[in-house]
């Protein structure tokens, strides 16, 4: 039995969409920054007695659905392991669940860990990022903290396609403001919403495309501690994201009035010469990031907004790792 600890991360430079389904390849690669704060926590206990997989979330038992998913997950740990016994899987959040706070990001990092720890599997933080990704494209970067680019990798087996650290959580203290819109789970989960955009929209290869130039610049901002330049990029990136879900068929919206009330109220600081940006993911929390002397000013708001149901302060925060038991 093994229990891990897990934060969530949230792009700067989105994935969405991907090149092999079966392995989970991204089509391009990703940047993203950990979160302190917000944590899942997850038991994995493989047991002579079950006679198959089971798993909790937050005190509910998991659907058909999912529970596929899970199993499927976990037979890749039981053959490194040459391991045939099932698992029992208990897991929860500190923060709403699959709502676009980045929940599966911070599940397959933990139940990896958990997994590979519980059966004895002295993984590197690269091999557990890889096999991460193929639970869910997120959780390969939230086994490391601070800032993660997750490359896309040439290799056809995805072996290559694993997140590397840029910098660590204490690099840069900047200020993650979650501001939540919405309590309620997303009705069409990331990789259905993926599956339906690479398929139907008639911009997806030039999001596919100008992402791949987005990254070595990202990548460059976040080393120069250029805040003008990651806020600028992240914007972008984000509209660009959404731009090219809109134009799925049917469009994939995941805004609520809520977030273009926050979007507004982002752009009428920058007006009043207060930096901060957004970021918003597939639900319509929306992400704001902003430099310490800055804080204040944004909660104060972000408190003005009626759609503001709530607003979680986070910094960069740890890797992925194991708790004592
Ligand atoms: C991201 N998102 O880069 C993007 C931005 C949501 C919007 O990664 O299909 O749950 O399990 O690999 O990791 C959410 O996608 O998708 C996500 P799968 P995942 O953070």
């Amino acid at each position: 039995m093994a229990t891990a600890i897990a934060h969530p991360n949230f792009a700067l430079i989105k994935y969405w969409g991907k090149s092999n389904h079966l392995l989970n390849i991204p089509a391009a690669g990703s940047i993203s920054v950990t979160v302190d704060k917000l944590t899942t926590e997850t038991t994995v206990d493989f047991s002579a007695g079950l006679e198959r997989d089971v798993a909790w979330l937050n005190g509910k038992q998991v659907n058909d659905k999912e529970m596929f998913r899970l199993q499927t997950f976990l037979n890749i740990f039981r053959k490194i392991a040459g391991e045939n016994r099932r698992a029992e899987i208990i897991s929860s959040n500190n923060f709403p669940t699959a709502a676009g706070i980045a929940s599966s990001s911070s599940g397959f990092a933990a139940l990896s860990l958990a997994a590979s720890s519980s059966l004895g599997l002295r993984l590197a933080p690269d091999e557990l990022s890889e096999i991460a990704r193929r639970g869910s494209g997120s959780a390969a970067r939230s086994i490391f903290g601070g800032f993660v680019e997750l490359v896309a990798g040439d290799r056809a087996d995805g072996r290559d396609s694993i997140a590397k650290p840029i910098a660590d959580e204490n690099f840069w203290p900047l200020s993650i403001l979650i501001a939540i819109t919405s309590f309620e789970s997303k009705k069409i989960g990331s990789t259905d919403g993926m599956n339906l955009t690479s398929e139907t929209s008639p911009y997806y290869s030039a999001w596919v495309e100008s992402t791949r130039q987005d990254l070595p610049q990202m990548r460059a901002a976040i080393e120069a501690r250029n805040f003008t330049k990651v806020g600028e990029l992240m914007e972008f990136s984000c509209l660009k994201m959404h731009g090219t879900m809109l134009s799925a068929r049917p469009g994939l919206i995941y805004w609520n009035a809520g977030t273009l009330e926050i979007i507004e109220a982002v752009k009428d600081l920058r007006n009043q010469g207060h930096e901060a940006y957004f970021t918003i993911d597939a639900g319509p929390q929306v992400k704001i990031l902003c430099q310490e002397k800055t804080k204040s000013v944004v909660l104060d708001a972000l408190d003005g907004c009626p759609h503001v149901a709530e607003i979680i302060s986070t910094r960069p925060g740890p890797a992925a790792y194991l708790k004592e038991s």
